[in-house]
């Protein structure tokens, strides 16, 4: 166990530390809340980054840099007076940089804890309005952003290439368990060719990439106590990506009715007015820099990203679960069939999202 107080130390913090404690609930990093003593100083949040996953260090947080950079300037420029809770603040290191390795090779950042600020596992459809327009204004911030961002985990989203790793983990059944799941295997080559759909669009020159957040889970959003989004957190995968990553993982997680690893699979249903009220606020803040092609295909981002998951999660499962914490040992099993739930729910409701994009888009237009 590294020495947190020696790690924090080596960062430009202020005021004396009174605890630290662990912190949310994210599969891959670890966090920590770094409380300060007295008031006037402000509250941490400690962080050791996975860099078996984000291998290069230094782009990842240079990506970081740049996004909230240039977010920043955007918020000064339009005179917003709550800058410190609208945009992540990363603390210097000792070495001038927003991160530094420990005498164990690990790599740590640290950034000021948003006040009054909280998370949710779960919304309801007020907050998912306006999830929807945070998420498009973050796009939208992002579009005129010069530095060109690296792929921090290259081909995150791309679906054929989550196939290929799936394929590959199938074949070396690592962990013995491909008998087991034979039936997810089927259900997943069945839909294999539709779900690769965007990567063919790119190809043909019809989908462009654009700056993404790329793990809009709905607990990576901060909200006030109003229920206004103050910002996205999370920002890792910050990478050029198409929209349907934003729009389809929070889907994903904000309008499933139970957990992402829910046991219970009678619990697991698509949540159509979350859909709408995301769909509602999306549109109105994203609806100027869309595409006709980007729009038409929303219904297929809802699908796509539960499917991606339980690709993820069983390439998991069959690899020996090297890549997501788990609790226990089947976790990644369980998730895999929750993910599958979902996207059977999200399959049934195909026609009522189209007929909703279309009616929202008409109102708009008048
Ligand atoms: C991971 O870091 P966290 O827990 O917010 C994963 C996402 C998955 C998600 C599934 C870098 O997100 O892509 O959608 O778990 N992040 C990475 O819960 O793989
Ligand atoms: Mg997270």
């Amino acid at each position: 166990m590294a020495d947190l107080n020696k790690i924090i130390s080596g960062f430009d913090v202020k005021g004396s530390i009174a605890g630290v404690a662990p912190f949310g609930s994210g599969l891959i990093n670890d966090t920590y809340k770094v409380t300060t003593a007295g008031r006037e100083c402000p509250d941490y949040i400690l962080q050791r980054i996975n860099h078996n996953i984000f291998q290069d260090v230094d782009m990842l947080q240079s990506n970081i840099e740049a996004v909230t950079r240039h977010i920043r300037h955007k918020l000064e420029a339009a005179g917003e007076t709550d800058i410190e809770r609208k945009v992540l603040h990363f603390v210097k290191a000792g070495n001038g940089k927003t991160y530094s390795r420990d005498s164990e090779g690990n790599w740590w950042r640290m950034m000021v804890f948003i006040p009054g600020a909280h998370t949710y596992e779960t919304v309801n459809p007020e907050y998912s309005y306006c999830a929807g327009k945070a998420f498009g204004n973050f796009q939208s911030m992002l579009s005129d952003l010069e530095e060109p961002l690296g792929e921090t985990i290259p081909n995150f989203h791309n679906m054929e290439f989550r196939l290929s790793q799936f394929h590959d983990a199938l074949k070396a059944d690592a962990a013995g368990r491909a008998a087991e799941v034979r039936h997810y295997i089927t259900e997943i080559e069945k839909r294999s060719d539709e779900m690769c759909k965007a990567e063919r669009l790119h190809r043909e020159g019809r989908l462009p990439k654009r700056i993404c957040h790329c793990d809009t889970k709905v607990n990576n959003m901060m909200f006030d106590d109003k229920g206004e989004v103050l910002c996205v957190i999370d920002l890792d995968t910050v990478m050029p990506s198409y929209i349907f990553s934003d729009y389809g993982d929070f889907l994903r997680t904000g309008a499933n009715t139970a957990a992402e690893d829910e046991k219970d699979l009678g619990k697991i249903n698509f949540n159509m007015e979350i859909f709408e009220a995301f769909t509602k606020g999306y549109l109105e803040s994203a609806k100027a820099f869309l595409l006709p092609i980007e729009i038409e295909n929303l219904p297929y981002a809802a699908a796509l990203f539960p499917y991606m998951q339980c690709v993820r999660f069983l390439t998991d499962y069959l690899n020996g679960d090297t890549y997501y914490k788990i609790q226990y040992p089947e976790h990644n099993l369980v998730r895999t069939k929750a993910q599958f739930k979902l996207l059977q729910s999200v399959e049934e409701h195909n026609d009522r999202m189209r007929s909703f994009i279309d009616r929202t888009l008409s109102k708009m237009a008048k």
